[in-house]
Order: structure tokens, then C-alpha cells, then sequence
């Protein structure tokens, strides 16, 4: 594989050859050629090589965004850092972070490292505050993020020749392309579904046999609600393999989706301004943790309030520095995504992370305690009649704070025994999270279904 930036982009010869030199050492300790289901070298590279890998591309990577980016080149010249400055891995403390607000003040192609006629796609966030957020990939971008995304797939239990029903959204949102190029790079076949037209989803995963699926977790329940209403059983269907990912999920919910389509399924971590889907996957064997491909992005985990840098297993916000891109490099970028690091396990050259527990700006502040909806999935799924259909209803009744859980029954459970187990939930809730809430069971299927991300908090607190 060769290294990007290339020099025309900005890294110099000499960053660009260390590099060079590093990729092809890795190569040649693989024991045999690598056809498409194989691991490729830097997948299996040790610690010490994918490090080795990491400072010449760092370097090259912070070289071409102060060369080619005015806002990074004001941003360093004010923070009186320079791509001099990175002499080590360490060094990158040294550099100032970026987020969202420095992407989207760049709108919208300003955040763009190359000539727009090296620029092959677009995508963009939802962009539902305000201005999206834009991206750009160049030829080697693309080609680069269907390998990570074949690795991911291929590491999560999917093989050539496998018919892949993609209902991840094509179109703006990096999933439905993003999945779609690693499918292909796999060697598996595509079936291009896009999210939502519930019906016509069952349909052809009926008609065209597929083994595997990817979409939203919440939109693979929507998928087994679908199925039963036309008296299907989805665990008869032909799906064997799920790949899940592009909102927080928690262990609870992998057991209801694995016994719903009786299939096995695993976590797919990403975010557009990184590159899409892919930045991390999960081993299939081991289903502890999506591994991120250090080859081409590095991690780190700060503290959100004071920015230090934490150590290995402490939680805090998940924070990336792209490693090959072309068309727009990534420093320091603050995803708002808490979690933590983990040494690496089946790839011991790459950290995993541990999973989302929720973004920092969807954290549920309630009478001074803090909260997140995969806290409150992850009790519910553990109290017998409960469904994995809920909302959060934030309302502030005489001036209090109040949080009220609307949930589903599940269809088996009568509804006197549902009632007892919302009370049940209300008062884990108490126990566990610290907070007094309403619980109101709801009648199955009466809940709002995703087609993609679904919205789980209601905040209509006045402003
Ligand atoms: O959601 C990319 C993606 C598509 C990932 C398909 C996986 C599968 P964005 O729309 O930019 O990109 O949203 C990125 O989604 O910062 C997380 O908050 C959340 N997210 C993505 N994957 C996971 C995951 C895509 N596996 C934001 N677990 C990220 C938890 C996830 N949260």
C-alpha cells in the first residue's frame, strides 16, 4: 500500500520515503501474498511497527494541512506550533484541537488540502443546527476508506461471495457509499437498499437471500417488527451476520438483535469528518470492542473539561488525527464521542475502544445528575417485558427538571405485568443513574421507528 499525503501533496521526499520505508518493511514480514480475505500487512502489524508507521505519516499529514489549509496554518501561527514541532509521537500534544465549528467555518470547501479537481465525492453531515458539516475525498481517499471498510467487514465475519444487504442511507451520509465501496473492495455483492421502504426491505431480503446486513441498530428492531407483521419469523430468514453501527448501542441491545434474526452481530465505528464508516470494527471472534485501524488514524482520549490527555482505559472523549488522508487531514479533532482506550487483542498493533457511551452533547443533565440513553437501554433490556423501544420526554414542570421514559411493552408480556416492570425500571433507574423518573408503558408499536440514527431524547424543557 503506498502512503498518503503523497509529496505532491505536501509531505516532503524525506517524510514520504521514511514512510515508504516503514509500509514496505511491514509488507515483507507477511508470511505469504495476500489475496481479498486475507488480513493485509499493516493490519497485522506489531505495536512497534504501526508506531513506526505513525510518525512519518503524522509528520506528512501535519505538513500538508499547514501547507495547503489556511485555517490550520492560522490556527498553528497563533498557537506558535509549527510542523517542525513534531519530532515524536508525543509531540502532537503540542498541536491545538479542532472541531466541528472549525470545519463548518471553512464551509464550503475551504477545508479542503487539494486542488477541487483532485477532489472525486462530497458528503456532509445533517447539518440540522446551522450550516453542514462538508467533506471531501480525493481517488486515493476512496480507494483507501473501501480497503479499512473491507478489513472491517471481513474482521466481522462477512466474506467474499457473501450477498450484503446494505439499508445503510445512501446519498449526503457517509454510510450507504461508504459500505458500498468496502462491499465491492470485499469481493461480496452488494444489494444498494438504502434505509427506510420498510416493506420492500423484507421483501428482497426474502427474494435475494443476503447473508449479512448493515444498518442502524434501532433500524434492524424496525426490520424484525416488519417482519413479524407480515407473520414471518426473522430468525428464519436467510440473514446469519450483522454489521451495526452510526449510533450508540450497548451489549444488551447485540443480545436482543442477535436473538431477534438469530445472527451474529458486530459494532462499526466512524464519523464523516474521519472519513465515514470504518475507522474501527469489531472482531467477530472476540465481539470485545471495535479495533481502530491505527495504520491511518491515531486516537487519543482526553479529559472533555480540561483537555489533558488520559491514560490507557480512562474514560473521556474520543479525539482523532488522520493519518492518510488526502482532501481534508483531520488534527486533533474533538468527536464529543465518550469512551476509553483498550490495548489491542486480535490485531495487537491497533488499541480498541471500548463502546460509545454517548456524546457529550447528548448528555441528559437532570436535576444535577448526569445521564445517557444507553444507561437507560442498557437497564431496561435487563428487566423481563420491557422492549428496546423508548424515548426520553424532557419537560421542566414547575421549574423542575423532569425526565419521564415512554417504553414499549413487549407483545407477549400482558400489561399488568409491564406495568410492574416499569416500575421495576423506575426504580433501577434511581439506584443505578441517581435520578427519580416517570415511566409510562407503552402499547407495542406505538413508539416512532428509525429509518437510520433514531432520535431517542424529546427535550421540550423552555430554553
Ligand atoms: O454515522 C458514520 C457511520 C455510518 C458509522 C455507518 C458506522 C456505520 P456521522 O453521521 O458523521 O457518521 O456520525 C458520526 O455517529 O461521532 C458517533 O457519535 C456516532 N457513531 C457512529 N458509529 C457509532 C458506533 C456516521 N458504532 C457519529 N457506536 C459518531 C456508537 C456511533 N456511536
Amino acid at each position: 500500500m503506498s502512503i498518503a499525503p503523497s509529496p505532491a501533496a505536501g509531505a516532503t521526499g524525506t517524510e514520504h520515503d521514511a514512510a515508504n520505508a516503514v509500509a514496505t518493511a511491514i509488507a515483507a514480514t507477511a508470511a505469504a501474498p495476500t489475496p481479498g480475505n486475507e488480513p493485509d500487512p499493516e493490519e497485522l502489524a506489531s505495536r512497534e511497527q504501526i508506531e513506526a508507521l505513525q510518525l512519518p505519516r503524522l509528520q506528512a499529514t501535519v505538513r500538508h494541512a499547514y501547507e495547503n489549509i489556511t485555517a490550520y496554518r492560522e490556527l498553528y501561527d497563533a498557537h506558535g506550533v509549527s510542523p517542525e514541532d513534531l519530532q515524536t509521537l508525543e509531540d502532537l500534544a503540542k498541536f491545538p484541537f479542532t472541531d466541528k465549528e472549525f470545519l463548518r467555518s471553512a464551509y464550503p470547501f475551504k477545508s479542503f488540502a487539494v486542488p477541487m479537481d483532485q477532489v472525486r465525492r462530497i458528503h456532509a453531515s445533517s447539518g440540522t443546527t446551522g450550516r453542514p458539516t462538508v467533506v471531501g475525498y480525493t481517488e486515493g481517499d476512496i480507494d483507501r476508506w473501501a480497503t479499512l471498510l473491507a478489513r472491517c467487514l471481513r474482521f466481522s465475519g462477512v466474506r467474499p461471495g457473501d450477498i450484503v444487504h446494505n439499508a445503510y442511507g445512501y446519498g449526503l451520509f457517509t454510510g450507504g457509499l461508504g459500505a458500498h465501496y468496502g462491499i465491492e473492495k470485499l469481493g461480496a455483492t452488494v444489494i444498494p437498499m438504502s434505509g427506510g421502504q420498510t416493506e420492500k426491505q423484507i421483501q428482497l431480503i426474502q427474494d435475494f437471500q443476503p447473508r449479512v446486513i448493515l444498518c442502524t441498530p434501532t433500524y434492524l428492531l424496525a426490520l424484525a417488527d416488519a417482519f413479524r407483521h407480515r407473520g414471518l419469523d426473522p430468525r428464519e430468514s436467510s440473514l446469519e451476520v450483522g454489521v451495526f453501527g452510526a449510533e450508540p448501542w450497548t451489549e444488551e441491545m447485540r443480545h436482543e438483535i442477535e436473538k431477534a434474526f438469530n445472527i451474529t452481530a458486530c459494532d462499526i465505528y466512524g464519523l464523516s469528518e474521519v472519513m465515514g464508516p470504518g475507522v474501527a470494527g469489531e472482531s467477530v471472534q472476540r465481539k470485545d470492542g471495535s479495533t481502530i485501524w491505527e495504520d491511518h488514524f491515531r486516537p487519543e482520549i482526553i479529559d472533555p473539561l480540561t483537555e489533558q490527555v488520559l491514560p490507557m482505559g480512562q474514560h473521556g472523549e474520543l479525539v482523532f488525527t488522520t493519518l492518510t488522508k488526502e482532501a481534508l487531514p483531520i488534527i486533533r479533532y474533538r468527536t464529543h464521542d465518550l469512551t476509553r482506550l483498550l490495548p489491542g487483542t486480535d490485531r495487537p498493533g491497533h488499541r480498541r475502544m471500548g463502546r460509545i457511551t454517548g456524546r457529550s452533547d447528548d448528555m441528559i443533565i437532570l436535576r444535577g445528575v448526569n445521564l445517557f440513553p444507553t444507561q437507560i437501554e442498557e437497564i431496561a433490556l435487563s428487566i423481563q417485558g420491557l422492549s428496546p423501544h423508548f424515548q426520553l420526554e424532557l419537560t421542566r414542570p414547575k421549574h423542575m427538571d423532569q425526565m419521564t421514559v415512554h417504553i414499549e411493552r413487549r407483545p407477549e408480556t400482558t400489561p399488568e405485568a409491564a406495568q410492574a416492570a416499569g416500575a421495576e425500571l423506575a426504580k433501577q433507574i434511581k439506584v443505578k443513574i441517581g435520578s427519580s423518573c416517570q415511566v409510562v408503558v407503552a402499547e407495542p408499536e406505538t413508539l416512532a421507528r428509525s429509518s437510520g440514527k433514531l432520535r431517542r431524547i424529546y427535550d421540550k424543557r423552555p430554553r
